[in-house]
């Protein structure tokens, strides 16, 4: 046995409570190294004739990456109290692993063993329910629709009428969105992420001026709080973005700094190096990047903090949303979000929160902090297989099964699975404009775990290289809309919504064929049902053996009833089946 690939520790995604009373336990060993392991177990507490009461449970191989496979459990200590070790066998031997090492024999006394000490009902994440059933849309407000012309900032252009670029202005609005709410109802759609609606210089809006005001050329609070009942009424969630790391540089605090440098009151609201202020290439005071119109803000000055937090709760407190995407939430620090959380929180138990983190954000998720991040890596693998080409089925499952091992299960169900943003080309222009790609992208988006995300016009097809190239106006004229596009979308989040088993209501089990042909699949099941999501990633037909014979077996997409014990789809076909 290899040893030194097993690894192990009592927290994270390794040993996670998933509820109040269950933890879900993993260990990692070489890939195709060990066949067999066991969970040793018991309560500390619990001794008889001088004897550790210990028992064993198996475990499940859960799945494996390039390196690595993965093996969990999971187990509910009946007085919330956990010592454990693990029983591992491999062809050569069988181990006892604990906390102290390798033993050939399991140690009798719990001092050896992994040690859970109480499982806290107040530390047990708790990400709100609503999430794991939500299909979101984001919306960009400046190009979605125009309702409003006399809100529209000087030299707003005509709809559509040129590219996106930096400064130009097309006139979105709050009026806009509503007159096509009904539009995304009939998408299927139930939860809404807009990017920055408060006041601000540019037409992202994440260079905010006021973070009590909403921007003029979208509305005024009337109008948002008309756009948020007419969502709520139609059962869509409503996600508003906080750019708490950096202000607009005509915020009013930032201007005064720049005005009276070292005597204004608000100089510790930033981080200058020097006085006076000044901008450039490089500026003088800490900004997002080097922009020098976003100076970063000092989270950790109480001042600013109270601020912030002021802001985090008036807009749930008077606006009702359901939830907060945090930008650049990885350049904050951690105190200022743990303290976030919980005013927030206090205020509505069941808000969504949701950190924009392009990578690893374990230290994020721990139950103090956020309840999701943005998918990125997700988003990575399905670029990488589909769009660049540039792996095989079989690396995207071993990929996948890392990004899905990299967090707790009940943490995974609501990560914000996304193909595309603002800040990404759009998913048709990656794939080169290829329709049956993108489409096949949306069938592994819509039937994964995670909470998926469809950005604005995606949907019907609409393409746009690098920000600012992919934030064009939203096409309302249906002859400029991939129907065919939409329709395949709307199909898969229907099935989604009426199939919980497609969206976080199971486990997941990865598929791949012995000699691997670029076909690939997953299984979602629960105890008594399971569905098969089988994926051809090639351009050329290919089969996919199982080990039992199907009899009579629906593909719930295409209607298809497949029998004998192998499905053979065309290039870039799949299936989804009732298995
Ligand atoms: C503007 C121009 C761009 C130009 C840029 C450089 O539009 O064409 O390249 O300036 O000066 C907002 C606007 C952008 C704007 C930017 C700066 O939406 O249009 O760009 O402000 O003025 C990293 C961060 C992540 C961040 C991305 C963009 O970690 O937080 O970069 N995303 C948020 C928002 C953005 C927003 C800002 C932050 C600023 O979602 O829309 O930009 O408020 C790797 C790295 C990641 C990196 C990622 C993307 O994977 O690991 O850390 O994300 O690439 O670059």
């Amino acid at each position: 046995m290899e040893k030194s690939a097993v690894y192990h520790r009592p927290s994270d995604n390794f040993a996670y409570s998933i509820n109040k009373t269950t933890l879900q336990i993993r260990l990692r060993t070489k890939k195709a190294d060990v066949q067999n392991v066991k969970l040793l177990f018991g309560d500390p507490y619990i001794w008889e004739n001088n004897e550790w009461q210990i028992e064993e449970m198996p475990m499940t191989l859960s799945g494996s990456d390039d390196v690595f496979d993965y093996w969990q459990v999971y187990v509910s200590p009946a007085f919330k109290r956990l010592r454990y070790g693990f029983k591992l066998q491999s062809d050569a031997d069988t181990l006892i692993y604990t906390e102290k090492g390798f033993y050939e024999t399991a140690p009798l006394d719990t001092d050896f063993y992994f040690c859970i000490p109480y499982l806290h009902q107040n530390e047990v994440f708790d990400a709100p329910d609503w999430v794991k059933n939500t299909v979101w849309y984001q919306i960009f407000p400046e190009r979605f629709a125009n309702g409003d012309s006399s809100l529209d900032p000087k030299d707003t252009k005509p709809w559509g009428s040129e590219k996106p670029a930096v400064n130009n202005f097309f006139g979105g609005d709050f009026a806009g969105i509503i007159q096509h709410l009904d539009y995304l109802v009939d998408l299927g759609i139930n939860g809404i992420y807009f990017t920055p609606v408060f006041k601000a210089y540019s037409n992202h809006k994440y260079d905010t001026i006021d973070y009590m005001e909403i921007d003029p050329q979208f509305g005024d609070k009337e109008t948002l709080k008309r756009l948020i009942a007419e969502c709520h009424s139609r059962g869509i969630k409503v996600m508003l973005d906080a750019v708490f790391n950096h202000s607009g540089y005509y915020f009013p605090p930032f201007q005064d700094v720049l005005e009276k440098g070292e005597q204004s009151p608000y100089k510790e609201w930033f981080h200058p190096h020097s006085f006076p202020l000044t901008g450039g290439e490089r500026p003088n005071y800490d900004a997002f990047g080097f922009v020098e119109s976003m100076p970063k803000l000092n989270t950790a000055n109480p001042e600013v903090k109270d601020y912030l937090l002021t802001v985090g709760k008036y807009w749930i407190e008077e606006f009702n949303i359901d939830g907060w995407r945090l930008d650049v939430a990885n350049e904050i620090d951690h105190q200022f979000w743990r303290e976030f959380r919980q005013e927030v929180r206090s205020i509505k138990s069941d808000l969504y929160i949701l950190g924009e983190i392009w990578h690893d954000s374990m230290a994020w998720l721990r139950g103090d902090q956020f309840d999701g991040v943005m998918n990125y890596p997700f988003t990575t693998n399905i670029k990488n297989l589909l769009a660049k080409q540039s792996i095989t089925g079989q690396e995207f499952i071993e990929n996948m099964s890392k990004v899905y091992h990299n967090y707790p299960k009940n943490v995974f169900e609501v990560t914000f699975n996304l193909v595309g943003s603002h800040d990404t080309p759009r998913i048709l222009t990656e794939c080169e404009d290829d329709e049956q790609r993108t489409k096949l992208i949306y069938t592994i988006l819509l039937t994964f775990m995670g909470t998926p995300c469809l950005y604005y016009g995606d949907e019907i097809g609409m393409s746009g290289g690098a920000d600012p190239g992919c934030r064009e106006c939203m096409k309302w004229n249906e002859e400029d809309q991939n129907l065919d596009m939409k329709q395949h979308i709307q199909r898969l989040i229907n099935l989604r919504t009426n199939e919980r088993l497609l969206a976080n209501d199971g486990e997941i089990e990865f598929l791949l064929p012995d000699s691997p042909n670029g076909i690939f699949g997953y299984r979602k099941y629960t105890e008594d049902k399971s569905i098969v999501v089988l994926v051809n990633s090639t351009d050329t037909e290919k089969s996919y053996s199982f080990t039992e014979p199907l009899s009579d077996i629906k593909d719930i997409y295409s209607g298809k009833t497949y029998t004998g014990s192998s499905v053979t789809l065309e290039g870039y076909g799949f299936a989804i089946l009732n298995y």
